[in-house]
């Protein structure tokens, strides 16, 4: 099955949702963006999860392009799936990665049972990659998977970024 898209303006630290994707680094550790918003709102047990995970299983990091699921706090859903998004290179095509980091996500999700997944635009902030680049990637990736994710949400935090979206969606 393909998820239904959805698209939203608005801060993806307020939606409700069975699961929601974070921008994250491979550190797992926090940051800022959408990274720093979900731990400042979820709380400490979202880090305290993360830290586990590095200890337990990615003493090196969470890789580039994969993605892993915690506790989503005090949040409004049951999980949080954090993915490491790649840093925008002129020099190579990192499109894959990106694209990777949308499949692995509805990967996680199906395990955990998620139906809703809300995504923010990972990449597309710190990491420096166009906005329109990121909406093609992420739609054409989604629109691509086979999952029983019913619903994949964007949770787009500007104008700039719901149009790019919209547009795409066509
Ligand atoms: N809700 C929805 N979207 C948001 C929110 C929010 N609360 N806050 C920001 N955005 P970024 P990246 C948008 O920088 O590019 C962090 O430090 C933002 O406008 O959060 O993948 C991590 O720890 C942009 O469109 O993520 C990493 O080190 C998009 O979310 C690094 O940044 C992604 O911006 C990851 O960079």
């Amino acid at each position: 099955m393909t998820p239904r898209i959805t698209l939203v303006r608005g801060d993806i630290t307020r939606e409700s949702a069975d699961a929601i994707v974070n921008a994250a680094n491979s550190s797992l550790l926090g940051g800022g963006g959408v990274d720093g918003a979900i731990h400042r709102r979820g709380g400490p047990a979202i880090l305290a999860e993360c830290r586990r995970l590095r200890a337990s299983r990615y003493p090196e990091g969470l890789p580039t392009g994969r993605a892993v699921a915690t506790t989503a706090g005090d949040l409004d859903a049951r999980w949080v799936i954090h993915t490491v998004g790649p840093r925008f290179s002129r020099r190579d095509d990192r499109s894959e990665l990106l694209a990777s980091c949308y499949r692995e996500s509805l990967r996680v999700a199906d395990e955990l049972g998620a139906r809703t997944v809300a995504f923010p635009a990972v990449s597309a902030g710190v990491y420096g990659w166009p906005m329109d680049d990121v909406a093609r990637i992420a739609v054409e990736t989604v629109r691509s998977a086979r999952t029983s994710v019913e619903e994949a949400r964007f949770v787009l935090f500007d104008e700039g970024a719901h149009e790019a979206f919209t547009a795409r969606l066509g």
